[in-house]
């Protein structure tokens, strides 16, 4: 088997990844396999360019190379042209993109760092497998470095179609260094007709039926690895008995009280505003729910230094406030907003103990919250999801209720439709949603990928 090389923006702590979430702990397990290197960047900024030597730790097989960046380094390549341009822009928000020269500058400069600390630790026979947006230019340098082994890219958020890709600054520049990969990897088929129009569109390029592409002497990939959770390890985190919110659950059942349930990473790509305004609305239009069901919404801090994550932070405290004083009672308070981490175990705990599911973002490369309140449900009393088909996970998931997150009316019927569907309706959409979940869990999407990447072998097709 050949070693695997990963490469991301951040490192997972490989002593401790049974504590997060289930990438981590697949390309661990991954590693720890077929032994390997992960590099990526140690979470520091320092202050001058002395000292910026990557650090090396062997954990096992597996060799860990992290590197710091320097300040400007994290303005430009990581709050500027990754999170600032790409994110925004890969998310469907031209609005919310700010683009300055130095930040392409900076990508350029930290992808070309990261190149050069990889050179020399690369065995001839190694895969390489890089992820996510942070990265796309990285096979580029390190082709321009002489590597020749196979290098696998794969996009976590989505991609979006060619008129708003083209509106990147240097767009082409960006789509033809993606080329310069082996195998693209995307969440769904969504995402793939994009690319492929692309590529058409700018590149006179032909994407064949398979997702070959020749571009000069390389022939190109591009397929959906659609990525899953570890089911097994969330059912048995959410049956374990967590005696904080079972004493909730419990104060809830005595009350005839419902919960539905939220979490994110405070991010606007998420469309929290408009959850909270369909929670109101549900409220609004069907007042026997009032004091019969809250929301708990769950919003970790995420990227506090660009301005757009400022503003959403300070919209939804107003938000959940305002709904809180037009309808809350001495003794029911309809909106729970918690802004902070809780740990992952209590997580699966409340996922089970909440009546609904709502993830309504406005736009989401996959959704891996949306799978795991689906594994966290019992077959005797399941919950019901209620899914954004703006998530790469409404292709599959289809026996959610499927909502439209600029609809706000529309999300609140589909809440009121949850809350009081009939237990055997709930048990037969749980069974299939189960189903899909495992058949396209964590293990497949690793599997699938590196098959593409080690024989080329195309992932199965989508049904
Ligand atoms: C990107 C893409 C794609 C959240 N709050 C807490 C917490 N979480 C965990 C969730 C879940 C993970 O974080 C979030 O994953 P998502 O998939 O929902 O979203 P992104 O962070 O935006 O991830 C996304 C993903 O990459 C994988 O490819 O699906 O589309 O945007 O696991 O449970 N975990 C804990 N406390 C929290 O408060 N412990």
């Amino acid at each position: 088997m050949k070693r695997l090389v990963v490469i991301s923006n951040r490192v997972a702590d490989l002593t401790k990844t049974s504590q997060s979430g289930g990438l981590a702990v697949g390309l661990a397990d991954s590693l720890r396999q077929r032994g390997g290197v992960w590099l990526g960047w140690d979470g520091q900024t320092a202050n001058s360019d002395e000292n910026l030597e990557p650090q090396s730790k062997q954990v096992g097989d597996v060799t860990q190379i992290t590197l710091p960046l320097t300040r400007r380094d994290y303005e430009e390549y990581y709050l500027g042209f990754s999170n600032s341009v790409l994110w925004p822009l890969f998310h469907y928000r031209l609005d919310l993109v700010e683009y300055k020269t130095d930040y392409l500058e900076g990508y350029r400069r930290v992808n070309a760092r990261f190149a050069d600390a990889l050179m020399s630790s690369l065995h001839e026979d190694d895969l390489i497998w890089i992820h996510d947006y942070h990265l796309i230019p990285l096979a580029a340098e390190l082709r321009q470095r002489g590597c020749k082994q196979r290098i696998g890219f794969f996009l976590h958020i989505p991609l979006p179609p060619p008129e708003m890709l083209s509106a990147v600054p240097r767009h082409r520049w960006l789509v033809e260094s993606l080329l310069q990969f082996d195998v693209i990897g995307l969440q769904s088929q969504t995402d793939l007709n994009n690319l492929q129009h692309y590529i058409e569109q700018h590149l006179s390029t032909e994407v064949s039926a398979e997702g070959h592409v020749r571009w000069g002497d390389r022939e190109v990939i591009a397929g959906v690895y659609p990525i899953g959770i570890d089911v097994d390890a969330f059912v048995e985190m959410a049956e374990r008995p967590n005696d904080e919110v079972l004493i909730e659950t419990r104060r809830r059942e005595i009350l005839g009280r419902r919960q539905v349930i939220g979490v994110d990473r405070l991010d606007y790509s998420k469309g929290l505003p408009d959850r909270l305004r369909a929670f109101a609305r549900l409220l609004e239009l069907y007042p026997e729910m009032r004091k019969s069901v809250a929301l708990m919404q769950i919003a970790t801090p995420t990227r506090e230094e660009v301005e757009a994550y400022v503003e959403i932070r300070t919209e939804l405290e107003a938000l959940s406030g305002a709904i809180n004083g037009r309808f809350a009672d001495f003794n029911w308070t309809p909106v729970h907003y918690i802004h902070g981490t809780v740990p992952r175990d209590a997580l699966a705990a409340l996922f089970r103990s909440s009546q609904v599911g709502f993830v309504t973002p406005l736009r989401d490369g996959m959704n891996l919250v949306a799978k795991e309140y689906v594994a966290a449900q019992s077959m005797d009393n399941p919950g019901v999801l209620v899914l954004s088909k703006f998530a790469g996970a409404a292709e599959d998931l289809r026996e959610a209720l499927i909502v439209n997150p600029y609809d706000v009316d529309d999300m609140a019927r589909n809440l009121c439709r949850a809350l009081t569907m009939p237990l055997d309706e709930r048990q037969e959409r749980q069974r299939a949603l189960l189903e899909r979940i495992r058949k396209r869990d964590n293990a497949n999407w690793l599997s699938n990928f590196l098959a593409t990447l080690e024989h080329e072998i195309s992932p199965p097709p989508l049904d």
